[in-house]
């Protein structure tokens, strides 16, 4: 029963797109003059950045975001980065020093390395890495200011090599008004930041506007407009996973802590909407839960919120034994899945779904979402069935390199020759049998 509340939300923000809301009935009238669906406001927005350049961003940052802004102020002074670092408080620059070596050290580790194979001295092939050039960065502007989503977008790109960085967010006090933002900019070393969000910044990056050099890839997560416009924009760029909200699937038996599993409930709620999923065959530890709950929800700053998204959102799964547990999760292929049975490694290793695992009592997702050094930017959606976290080989493209000796030459010719002939390009055999007669060495027949 879960399972399907589950299938049928995430159906729903699947579908959203095409589907016109009261509040997008009145917004898309007043600034289009008709009442369109998101997937048509994004078409049309991205079709008039495409033709009009930054004058339709500026237009549609006016009309979305209420601010005027104009060709000089919509990039952050480099300035403005700087004195927001010089003024952050020390211990928060601190921070985010140390969790950006975190993330660098694991990303960098992980970045894949050029693979030369020779084959038998007759000629040699080469897998080169390299990383993009210049890649856009999505953050999003929302109730609160996220740093992390600054360090968890721009660190896997340093250490992939990316040069040129380029980080879009919202003018609002959330996004480039922050000064925090900035700060973690300026220490990030990105030179490029622009006062943008939605559809109108995907486009920017995407297409190029003036003062604003098209871009190679566009990472990063953002509201429904922001998902769309990634989607229409993939095949002129790179895109990352498509973020929907986030989820988490937590597993439970008697040994668990039944006021940490409410915590963990509680933290993926926070992020309204967050979906947060219980599953255990131990019955009574849903009333433990319960009542940790309502313990734990009297306490915390955003608890309206966060009550009412448990409510709507979560659930608790009763299996009835290990094999169950591991269908269903597999099945549910979960953002976050944190593991707390007795023995977590063992099941883990059955989990062929879930875009990052967490491990035991002492594991909680809040340490991946902030500084242990995966990117919490992760596939949400069920998408885990087929893709990933963000890492820095997202950022790098491969090249293959074939180089052959005379003799490799020889020895493969024949074979190229006849299926060229084969497929009718006489053009690509004598591309062949000129250096073959060349070499002295006419292309038998084997
Ligand atoms: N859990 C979110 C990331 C996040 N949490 C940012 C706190 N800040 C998506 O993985
Ligand atoms: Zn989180």
């Amino acid at each position: 029963n879960a399972v399907a509340q589950l299938k049928a939300l995430r159906d729903q923000f699947s579908s959203d797109g095409d589907v016109v809301s009261a509040r997008d009935r009145k917004l898309t009238q007043a600034v289009f003059g008709e009442a369109l669906s998101p997937v048509q406001s994004v078409d049309r927005i991205l079709a008039d950045v495409r033709s009009q350049g930054l004058e339709a961003v500026l237009r549609y940052t006016e009309a979305f975001d209420k601010v005027k802004l104009t060709a000089k102020t919509i990039r952050v002074p480099a300035s403005e980065m700087a004195d927001a670092y010089a003024s952050a408080a020390p211990e928060f620059l601190e921070t985010i020093r140390r969790i950006r070596e975190n993330i660098l050290a694991f990303q960098m580790g992980l970045v894949h390395t050029s693979a030369i194979l020779p084959v038998t001295g007759m000629y040699e092939l080469e897998l080169r890495y390299r990383p993009m050039r210049r890649v856009g960065i999505c953050c999003p502007g929302g109730a609160a200011a996220y740093p992390s989503t600054l360090l968890m977008t721009v660190c896997p790109a340093i250490a992939a090599g990316v040069k040129e960085l380029v980080v879009v967010m919202p003018p609002r006090d959330s996004g480039a008004y922050n000064k925090d933002m900035l700060a973690v900019c300026h220490m990030l070393g990105v030179k490029e930041v622009y006062r943008i969000g939605g559809a109108q910044a995907v486009g920017a990056m995407a297409y190029g506007v003036q003062g604003i050099e098209p871009v190679d890839m566009i990472v990063g997560p953002g509201n429904l407009f922001v998902a769309l416009a990634k989607k229409k924009v993939f095949g002129q760029v790179a895109i990352d996973c498509i973020a929907g909200p986030s989820e988490v699937v937590v597993l439970a038996d008697s040994t668990s802590n039944p006021a940490f599993l409410a915590a963990d409930l509680i933290a993926q709620a926070e992020h309204s909407p967050g979906v947060p999923i219980l599953v255990s065959k131990h019955a009574p530890l849903f009333d433990a839960v319960d009542e940790a709950l309502e313990h734990q929800l009297g306490e915390l700053s955003r608890s309206e919120l966060t009550r009412d998204c448990l409510e709507r959102f979560g659930s608790y799964v009763l299996v009835k034994d290990d094999d169950e547990m591991i269908r269903i999760t597999n099945e549910l292929a979960p953002e976050h899945l944190h593991i707390q049975t007795r023995d977590p490694e063992a099941m883990s290793d059955q989990i062929d779904n879930a875009g990052a695992i967490f491990l035991g009592t002492y594991t909680p997702v809040a340490l991946g979402d902030y500084a242990a050094g995966p990117s919490h930017v992760l596939p949400t959606g069920g998408t885990s069935r087929f893709t990933s976290g963000l890492n820095a080989n997202d950022f790098m493209k491969r090249t293959s390199i074939i180089s052959f000796t005379r003799s490799g030459l020889r020895e493969i010719a024949d074979d190229v020759v006849r299926i060229a002939e084969k497929e009718g390009l006489t053009g690509h055999a004598a591309s062949v049998t000129i250096r073959l007669q060349e070499i002295g060495a006419p292309a038998k027949p084997k």
